[in-house]
């Protein structure tokens, strides 16, 4: 038996038999994958015709266009990507709570702007006791897009940083950052939703960490007193519209297509501190938020301000109106709205089963004296390790099992019979993922519009699938058809550290420009600075400025060529550079490096963007263009002559 036979068989054999019992079959059909390249990895259950069909859909065809836009998280790396769905070829990544070396995103002027201005007085002085200005770093889990009538507008998409308790947004017509908002109270931004009906409207925002109400020193060490925070987010202004303090640590969050009622998946009710104490109770909670009875406290003033927040009291035990808690197995973790606009899924996570809730049932929920688990109306035990739901709209959900490293197919209608007491099993098949899937995503399967074409399994280890890189290995994303009755992986895609979710858009939703609005309000500074310093930004004319030991240097870009091929300034100059892309034509970005100082950024088709450096030291630096542009890109370049000071 050849190393790959060997390997084959004993990845398979790993997780054990397959629903199919055709595990055998799986690591022939595994190592026909691999000789393959990899690209293409046939499940046991795979026939050869619907190979073939799913190959042709899934291989990237050389010119051809995918049919969704799949929106990535990235986990620790903090950007946004953009994926072709379902070629899985990496169209973009949009920089968010990252840095980025290529764009510039965290250096240039633009996007310091966008990272400070809505940053609060304390995070300012946290970073400036390290000596920064921004967070180097995020950890973006949620991306979501913005609803309208129940369904993707293509208007933003809305993420979360959990490491810095941020929530960020990010423009589709551009595909760029254009707000990352600090959250007051809360800490560890963590489950995030747009509002579903009538339209996005409200961002929700889950707090996953616990601390005192005001977190100055003034109570440590005594858990009782800490608290965590529901926050809603205006998505048009990105404004704070109002936060609910609650029990508990939330986790994920959904909401309903009435424009009534969010919910938050909510472990550690016990508010242990240690790993035993938060496993203590046999229960945990889902947190129902009444958005009608909230907004009327708010308008009532039935609540504190805090940092500038208006916060309603919604700890479970207030037994106001605000919210309720649903007793659900300990540890519960995705919640997932089904395309039917009726069913809620919350997946057990430490429990084999997902509890479903009824939306229609919510009302009474809120009556005086109602059972608090009177809008359960199923609880199927699935496999273990439940994580995620995703639906096809055709009345199944699907929903990944991270302990068993399969995905379960069942029949929502069938457990809700079931918990009613019929003899049915609501289980449909169940496939192999490989290995420990974490999200898992349809395509528009979040929106009313769920179109049952494809699932994605997001997994978190991928073990043997690729070729070794070393200790930290790829996560490994597979595609699998759901068009017909048994579920097919079809594509193995590795990732970098770590996606979390996904959407997968159509593509007709989402129409980005091709090249920049001269006005764009993205460099509405620069703007106002030109007209300070009496440039016509629109009409260029190449200027330094020198205010104090401050020099504004104003030149545009047209390939291949700067408009200033040199420009001098002083030794301890602070240097601003403004580059106009005068270009105006799709895919002539240029960029504006400065060798040495660490200075790069991106220059769009008719962009503005800036930087700000000290010249420190007397000499000659180059400047050139780090975006292939023109045949003579080598040669897009200039001087900066820093004299020596007197
Ligand atoms: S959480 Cu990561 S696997 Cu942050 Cu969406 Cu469930
Ligand atoms: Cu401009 Cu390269």
């Amino acid at each position: 038996m050849s190393d790959v036979d060997k390997k084959g068989l004993s990845r398979r054999g790993f997780i054990g038999a397959s629903a199919t019992g055709a595990a055998l079959l799986g690591g022939t059909s595994g190592r026909l994958g691999l000789l393959a390249g990899g690209a293409v990895a046939a499940t046991a259950a795979g026939t050869g015709a619907a190979m073939a069909q799913a190959s042709d859909h899934l291989s990237p065809v050389p010119g051809e266009l995918d049919d969704y836009y799949g929106f990535w998280s990235s986990g620790q790396t903090g950007e946004l990507r953009i994926l072709g769905f379902p070629s899985m070829r990496e169209l973009m990544r949009v920089p968010v709570f990252n840095r980025c070396s290529a764009t510039g995103w965290g250096q240039t002027n633009e996007s310091l702007k966008i990272l400070t201005q809505d940053m609060m007085p304390q995070t300012k002085e946290y970073l400036a006791a390290q000596g920064k200005k921004v967070h180097d770093n995020g950890d973006l889990h949620h991306p979501h897009m913005s609803f309208t009538d129940g369904t993707y507008d293509g208007r933003f998409i809305f993420v979360n940083d959990k490491a810095n308790t941020r929530v960020a947004r990010v423009r589709c017509d551009v595909m760029k950052c254009d707000k990352i908002v600090d959250i007051p109270n809360a800490k560890a931004i963590h489950g995030l939703r747009p509002q579903k009906f009538p339209r996005t409207g409200y961002v929700f925002a889950n707090g996953e960490d616990e601390t005192p109400m005001v977190n100055d020193g003034s109570v440590l060490d005594e858990p009782e007193k800490y608290v965590n925070f529901f926050t809603a987010l205006d998505g048009d202004t990105m404004e704070i519209a109002w936060q609910v303090m609650v029990s508990g640590n939330l986790d994920n969050t959904d909401c309903d297509y009435q424009g009534k009622y969010a919910f938050s998946t909510s472990y550690n009710s016990e508010m242990g501190m240690t790993l035993p104490e938060m496993m203590e109770a046999e229960r945990d909670h889902a947190v129902v938020f009444n958005l009608a009875e909230i907004e009327a406290g708010i308008a009532a003033g039935d609540y504190i301000e805090l940092n500038g927040v208006k916060v309603i009291d919604g700890r479970k035990g207030q037994n106001k109106k605000y919210t309720r808690y649903i007793p659900v197995p300990n540890s519960p973790h995705g919640i997932n709205t089904a395309p039917d606009m009726k069913h809620v899924v919350i997946a057990g996570k430490l429990s084999p089963t997902c509890t479903v809730l009824d939306v229609t049932k919510l009302d009474a929920l809120f009556e005086e004296d109602a059972d608090p688990r009177s809008a359960v109306v199923a609880e199927p035990e699935l496999g273990l390790g439940p994580l995620h739901t995703a639906f096809d709209g055709k009345g199944f959900a699907y929903t990944t099992l991270f302990l068993d490293s399969q995905i379960v197919k069942w029949d929502i209608a069938k457990a809700v019979e079931a918990y009613a007491g019929a003899d049915v099993d609501p289980i449909v098949s169940k496939v192999d993922v490989h290995y420990q899937p974490g999200h898992n995503h349809t395509t528009m399967g979040e929106t009313k519009e769920a179109d049952g074409n494809w699932l994605i399994s997001l997994n978190k280890f991928s073990k043997d699938r690729f070729i070794n890189v070393g200790p930290l290995k790829p996560e490994n994303e597979q595609i699998i058809d759901i068009s017909t009755d048994d579920m097919k992986v079809v594509h193995d895609g590795p990732t970098f550290a770590e996606p979390h979710d996904v959407i997968l858009v159509r593509r007709d939703i989402v129409n980005p420009v091709d090249v920049w609005d001269r006005h764009d309000p993205m460099w509405a500074d620069a703007r106002a600075q030109a007209e300070i310093d009496g440039i016509d930004i629109d009409d260029w004319q190449d200027t330094v400025i020198r205010d104090g030991n401050k020099v504004r240097v104003w030149m545009s870009s047209q390939a291949p060529e700067f408009s200033l091929s040199s420009f001098t300034v002083k030794e301890g100059d602070e240097v601003t550079v403004y580059v106009t892309n005068l270009d105006d034509i799709d895919d002539l970005t240029h960029g504006f490096t400065l060798g040495n100082h660490g200075v790069a950024m991106e220059i769009g088709p008719q962009a503005t963007a800036s930087v700000t450096f000290i010249a420190a030291k007397p000499g000659v630096y180059w400047y050139y263009c780090q975006w292939f542009c023109h045949a003579l890109h080598m040669e897009m370049r200039g001087r900066m002559l820093v004299e020596p000071k007197a």
